[in-house]
Protein backbone atom coordinates (compact mmCIF):
# COMPACT_ATOMS: atom_id res chain seq x y z
CA UNK A 1 0.00 0.00 0.00
CA UNK A 2 2.54 2.46 0.65
CA UNK A 3 4.67 1.17 -2.38
CA UNK A 4 1.42 2.30 -4.90
CA UNK A 5 0.94 5.82 -2.62
CA UNK A 6 4.81 6.72 -3.08
CA UNK A 7 4.59 5.78 -6.90
CA UNK A 8 1.40 7.89 -7.40
CA UNK A 9 2.92 10.65 -6.00
CA UNK A 10 6.43 10.43 -7.94
CA UNK A 11 4.10 10.11 -11.13
CA UNK A 12 1.85 13.49 -10.09
CA UNK A 13 5.82 15.47 -9.26
CA UNK A 14 6.69 14.01 -12.73
CA UNK A 15 3.98 15.28 -14.35
CA UNK A 16 4.59 18.57 -12.61
CA UNK A 17 7.65 19.06 -13.67
CA UNK A 18 6.95 18.22 -17.46
CA UNK A 19 3.92 20.90 -17.53
CA UNK A 20 6.49 23.62 -15.63
CA UNK A 21 9.17 22.93 -17.89
CA UNK A 22 6.49 23.09 -20.84
CA UNK A 23 5.37 26.32 -19.88
CA UNK A 24 9.23 27.49 -19.27
CA UNK A 25 10.42 26.57 -22.80
CA UNK A 26 6.60 28.56 -24.54
CA UNK A 27 7.09 31.26 -22.70
CA UNK A 28 11.20 31.82 -23.68
CA UNK A 29 9.95 30.89 -27.18
CA UNK A 30 7.51 34.04 -27.43
CA UNK A 31 9.83 36.01 -25.81
CA UNK A 32 12.74 35.18 -28.68
CA UNK A 33 10.42 35.33 -31.31
CA UNK A 34 8.73 38.69 -30.40
CA UNK A 35 5.81 39.61 -32.46
CA UNK A 36 4.34 38.26 -35.49
CA UNK A 37 1.27 39.11 -37.82
CA UNK A 38 0.23 37.21 -41.13
CA UNK A 39 -1.25 38.91 -44.16
CA UNK A 40 -3.52 37.32 -46.53
CA UNK A 41 -2.33 38.29 -49.91
CA UNK A 42 -4.61 38.70 -53.10
CA UNK A 43 -3.66 38.63 -57.12
CA UNK A 44 -4.62 41.98 -58.35
CA UNK A 45 -4.82 43.65 -62.13
CA UNK A 46 -6.53 46.85 -63.14
CA UNK A 47 -9.78 45.30 -62.82
CA UNK A 48 -9.19 45.31 -59.16
CA UNK A 49 -8.31 42.99 -56.59
CA UNK A 50 -8.63 38.95 -57.52
CA UNK A 51 -8.97 35.83 -55.78
CA UNK A 52 -5.70 34.40 -52.61
CA UNK A 53 -2.70 33.23 -53.58
CA UNK A 54 -2.21 32.73 -50.01
CA UNK A 55 -0.43 34.18 -47.18
CA UNK A 56 2.70 36.00 -45.26
CA UNK A 57 3.99 35.88 -41.90
CA UNK A 58 5.98 38.49 -40.39
CA UNK A 59 7.84 37.61 -37.33
CA UNK A 60 10.64 40.58 -35.57
CA UNK A 61 13.60 38.98 -34.57
CA UNK A 62 16.78 40.15 -33.58
CA UNK A 63 18.28 39.64 -36.74
CA UNK A 64 15.40 41.80 -38.55
CA UNK A 65 11.80 41.08 -40.27
CA UNK A 66 11.61 37.25 -40.76
CA UNK A 67 8.61 37.16 -43.83
CA UNK A 68 7.70 33.46 -44.33
CA UNK A 69 5.68 33.10 -47.41
CA UNK A 70 3.07 30.65 -48.02
CA UNK A 71 2.17 31.79 -51.78
CA UNK A 72 1.34 29.68 -54.78
CA UNK A 73 0.36 30.66 -58.49
CA UNK A 74 3.28 32.91 -58.80
CA UNK A 75 5.77 32.53 -62.11
CA UNK A 76 8.81 30.23 -61.61
CA UNK A 77 11.76 32.66 -60.46
CA UNK A 78 12.38 35.92 -58.46
CA UNK A 79 10.16 38.35 -57.99
CA UNK A 80 10.23 42.35 -56.64
CA UNK A 81 8.98 42.36 -53.11
CA UNK A 82 8.34 45.77 -51.30
CA UNK A 83 6.61 46.88 -48.37
CA UNK A 84 4.53 50.16 -50.34
CA UNK A 85 3.47 53.05 -48.61
CA UNK A 86 -0.63 52.75 -48.31
CA UNK A 87 -2.68 50.11 -46.99
CA UNK A 88 -4.61 49.88 -50.33
CA UNK A 89 -4.32 47.33 -52.72
CA UNK A 90 -7.05 48.77 -55.41
CA UNK A 91 -6.23 49.99 -58.84
CA UNK A 92 -5.75 53.45 -60.00
CA UNK A 93 -6.02 55.76 -62.55
CA UNK A 94 -2.56 57.01 -64.70
CA UNK A 95 -2.82 58.61 -67.51
CA UNK A 96 -5.75 58.13 -68.76
CA UNK A 97 -5.60 54.13 -67.85
CA UNK A 98 -6.02 51.88 -64.90
CA UNK A 99 -3.25 50.61 -63.33
CA UNK A 100 -3.39 47.19 -60.81
CA UNK A 101 -2.56 48.22 -57.40
CA UNK A 102 -1.52 51.85 -58.37
CA UNK A 103 -3.19 52.59 -54.54
CA UNK A 104 -0.79 51.27 -52.85
CA UNK A 105 1.95 53.78 -53.47
CA UNK A 106 5.67 54.04 -53.74
CA UNK A 107 7.91 52.26 -51.55
CA UNK A 108 8.13 52.68 -47.90
CA UNK A 109 10.54 55.67 -47.72
CA UNK A 110 10.42 57.63 -44.28
CA UNK A 111 13.73 58.86 -44.75
CA UNK A 112 12.64 59.92 -48.00
CA UNK A 113 15.91 58.39 -49.85
CA UNK A 114 14.31 58.44 -52.96
CA UNK A 115 16.38 55.20 -54.06
CA UNK A 116 15.68 52.05 -54.49
CA UNK A 117 18.90 49.90 -52.96
CA UNK A 118 17.54 46.86 -52.01
CA UNK A 119 17.04 45.74 -48.27
CA UNK A 120 21.03 45.80 -46.98
CA UNK A 121 21.25 49.52 -47.87
CA UNK A 122 20.29 53.14 -47.09
CA UNK A 123 17.59 53.49 -49.39
CA UNK A 124 13.70 52.36 -49.23
CA UNK A 125 12.93 51.39 -45.62
CA UNK A 126 10.52 48.66 -47.70
CA UNK A 127 12.71 47.50 -50.32
CA UNK A 128 12.95 43.48 -49.03
CA UNK A 129 15.19 40.70 -50.01
CA UNK A 130 13.51 39.57 -53.12
CA UNK A 131 10.68 36.33 -53.59
CA UNK A 132 11.95 33.30 -54.88
CA UNK A 133 8.85 31.27 -56.63
CA UNK A 134 9.66 27.30 -57.22
CA UNK A 135 9.07 25.79 -60.84
CA UNK A 136 5.99 25.06 -59.34
CA UNK A 137 4.75 28.45 -58.68
CA UNK A 138 5.01 28.02 -55.10
CA UNK A 139 7.21 30.59 -52.70
CA UNK A 140 7.69 28.78 -49.29
CA UNK A 141 11.35 30.28 -48.88
CA UNK A 142 12.15 32.92 -45.89
CA UNK A 143 13.89 35.91 -45.91
CA UNK A 144 15.15 38.70 -43.42
CA UNK A 145 15.26 42.12 -44.13
CA UNK A 146 17.73 43.72 -41.26
CA UNK A 147 16.87 46.81 -39.62
CA UNK A 148 12.58 46.49 -40.17
CA UNK A 149 10.11 45.69 -37.84
CA UNK A 150 6.65 44.80 -37.35
CA UNK A 151 5.98 48.63 -36.20
CA UNK A 152 7.03 49.34 -39.30
CA UNK A 153 4.97 47.89 -41.45
CA UNK A 154 1.15 47.84 -40.27
CA UNK A 155 -1.25 50.19 -42.08
CA UNK A 156 0.99 49.91 -45.37
CA UNK A 157 0.70 46.55 -47.97
CA UNK A 158 3.14 43.82 -49.10
CA UNK A 159 3.77 43.92 -53.03
CA UNK A 160 4.98 41.47 -55.14
CA UNK A 161 5.82 42.80 -58.48
CA UNK A 162 6.12 40.44 -62.15
CA UNK A 163 10.07 40.44 -62.34
CA UNK A 164 13.13 40.39 -60.13
CA UNK A 165 14.78 42.61 -58.83
CA UNK A 166 18.23 44.34 -59.03
CA UNK A 167 18.36 46.40 -55.73
CA UNK A 168 19.17 49.48 -58.10
CA UNK A 169 16.99 52.02 -59.99
CA UNK A 170 19.44 51.38 -63.22
CA UNK A 171 18.55 50.40 -66.05
CA UNK A 172 15.00 50.40 -64.79
CA UNK A 173 13.47 52.08 -61.67
CA UNK A 174 12.53 50.22 -58.63
CA UNK A 175 14.74 47.24 -59.13
CA UNK A 176 12.82 46.51 -62.81
CA UNK A 177 10.16 44.49 -61.72
CA UNK A 178 7.76 45.81 -63.65
CA UNK A 179 3.76 45.36 -62.90
CA UNK A 180 2.49 44.90 -59.57
CA UNK A 181 0.86 41.21 -59.67
CA UNK A 182 -0.04 40.24 -56.23
CA UNK A 183 -0.68 42.47 -52.71
CA UNK A 184 -1.44 42.27 -48.83
CA UNK A 185 -3.18 44.63 -46.78
CA UNK A 186 -1.17 44.95 -43.66
CA UNK A 187 -3.13 45.94 -40.85
CU1 LIG B 1 7.03 47.18 -55.06
ZN1 LIG C 1 12.45 50.46 -53.36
Amino acid sequence: MKRELFAVMLIKVVLMTVVLTGMCVQSAYADSHGESITVTVNSVTAQGVGHSIGSITFHDTEQGLQISPKLTGLTPGDHGFHIHENPDCGPKEKDGQMVAALAAGPHFDPTHSGKHLGPHAAGHKGDLPKLEAGADGVASKSVVAPGVKISDIRNRSVMIHAGGDNYSDTPAPLGGGGARVACGVIK
